[in-house]
């Protein structure tokens, strides 16, 4: 009997879905360009089973892919779970085996040393494969049409570490994925390794290095010649474990870094400098790096206290929502100063915001465009009480190069999930194109898919695609051509 906990992780806005299905020709509400040939995928976390703990982390469940196919002016919908080791043993038990989130040691003895990622966290094809990725655990190969699982890689032997972040970025000029591995020697260890993977799926290395201290390592920045890291205070501990406690805490006393790797195959840890932020802060999802010679920039989301309330502080302080919201900010340093200290911190906006995207073409260069979600606090909501996180209710599209800022407000019953940049055809300027992003109606627990003009964002949604179910809140996702699909 599935009895779910009936805490707001789990009502409301954040009731379980765990719908697996199809729908051909989603209902339209005004247009879908019929020269988009491809498919939005994106990731929620969904769990199979009630979980073993009411208190269950958002973040431990079982990643749900949904998929949403452009052809001809129509959009056909699928859904499918990630079929995770985790998720195929609880699968043929019929009900959860594994714990708290990434604590083993609340796991049933039967599932000791089983892989224990849900792959809920980012989708993206590459190489002809759909990657399903959770930062804790091996990548996850699964088919980008059918949306069926092929199972862990280890690129045939080739990867050392033991876990594929859910971050990686594509150069554009070699298209190459470039990755990381954190706690890659297993479960709270300090080792790190960067990775790149060709276009045909090969991993052509993987430079090892160990990191200050252990936390959560969730993005990263890569450009031209370097790779970035932003090393965040969101810590853990064995004892944490052991006392059964959230697997991270916000510790506002350790120093937060911004640490550049040389990228090219042969840098090794000794090439790694790092550079300490002036202030403790929480370092959110990553905008875009770039670098012109030695400078290098990082674009991210910076909050001055911890954002994740689910996280909570190491001292016992009581969760801060306005200290917690953050501000896309550009970190800047250079490689041929001396000593570690910043160059420059500049705020970019003076949105709270989060979930930054780029038109990817532009990824690790120079860039003007970027979108992301805004948590608009002066508009009304209207939800179920007890929304489980603030709610990203607003989409805006900024430009860096003039400052100008243009946003759309999804409305009082709707939150935002991340937006997804397709460029208008493969040449398009940059920005050109339509941003898709699944707008939740919290109070009819209807989402539409819903596709802007990528520039006129405040002029809302030239179509949607109107689902008859919710989806349930969601991490990443990517766009593929119908090439890239294998279509
Ligand atoms: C994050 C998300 C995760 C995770 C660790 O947003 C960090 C940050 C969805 O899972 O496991
Ligand atoms: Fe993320």
């Amino acid at each position: 009997m599935a009895h779910f906990p009936t805490n707001p992780g789990f009502t409301g806005a954040m009731r379980p879905v765990r719908l697996q299905g199809d729908i051909l020709d989603v209902e339209i509400e005004g247009s879908v360009p019929d020269t988009l040939d491809g498919a939005f995928y994106r990731v929620h976390p969904d769990p199979q089973f009630t979980p073993k703990f009411p208190d269950d982390q958002f973040f431990n469940g079982d990643g749900m892919v949904s998929m949403f196919r452009f052809k001809g002016g129509k959009v056909d919908f699928k859904q499918r779970f990630a079929q995770t080791d985790k998720w195929k043993l609880e699968n043929a038990a019929g009900k959860a085996l594994f714990g708290a989130y990434r604590n083993h040691l609340t796991d049933d003895p039967a599932v000791a040393g089983k892989i224990r990622g849900t792959a809920n966290t980012n989708v993206m094809v590459h190489a002809g494969q759909l990657y399903a990725m959770k930062e804790d655990s091996p990548l996850l190969l699964m088919d980008p049409l059918t949306l069926d699982t092929f199972g862990y890689t280890d690129f045939d032997g080739k990867q050392a570490s033991q876990t594929f972040c859910a971050h990686p970025k594509i150069d554009p000029a070699t298209g190459n994925m470039c990755a990381f591995s954190y706690m890659s020697k297993g479960p709270l260890t300090l080792d790190m390794s960067y990775m790149e993977i060709s276009p045909t799926g090969d991993l052509l290395f993987e430079i090892p290095f160990e990191n200050k201290y252990l936390c959560m390592m969730h993005d990263f920045g890569v450009t031209e010649d370097y790779v970035v890291f932003n090393v965040m205070p969101c810590i853990t501990g064995l004892d944490r474990l052991e006392k059964n406690m959230p697997y991270f805490g916000f510790d506002h006393a350790m120093p937060v870094w911004m640490a550049v790797l040389p990228r090219k195959e042969g840098a090794t840890a000794k090439d790694m400098r790092w550079f300490q932020a002036p202030h403790n802060c929480f370092t959110g999802h990553v905008m875009n790096a770039f670098n012109d010679g030695t400078k290098v920039y990082f674009d991210l989301p910076i909050a001055a206290k911890n954002s994740f309330p689910f996280f909570p502080d190491v001292t016992g302080a009581p969760f801060d929502p306005v200290g917690g919201m953050s501000y896309l900010t550009r970190w800047s340093v250079d490689m041929a100063s001396n000593g570690d200290s910043f160059e420059k911190v500049e705020k970019l906006t003076n949105l709270a915001d989060e979930f930054p995207r780029i038109d990817d073409r532009y990824a690790t260069r120079a860039y003007r465009h970027g979108w992301m979600l805004v948590f608009d606090v002066t508009k009304p909501y209207e939800g179920p009480g007890g929304a489980f996180m603030a709610i990203t209710n607003t989409l805006t599209h900024i430009d860096l190069a003039t400052g100008v800022e243009k946003s759309w407000w999804a409305g009082p019953q709707c939150g935002v999930q991340e937006p997804c940049f397709i460029p208008k055809s493969p040449n398009a300027p940059e920005g050109e194109g339509w941003v898709v992003a699944l707008v939740d109606n919290h109070v009819t627990n209807y989402s539409d898919l819903c596709i802007f003009d990528a520039q006129a964002v405040e002029q809302g949604p030239i179509g949607r695609a109107k689902l008859p179910i919710r989806i349930r809140q969601g991490l990443h996702g990517n766009f593929a051509t119908a090439a890239q699909m294998g279509a």
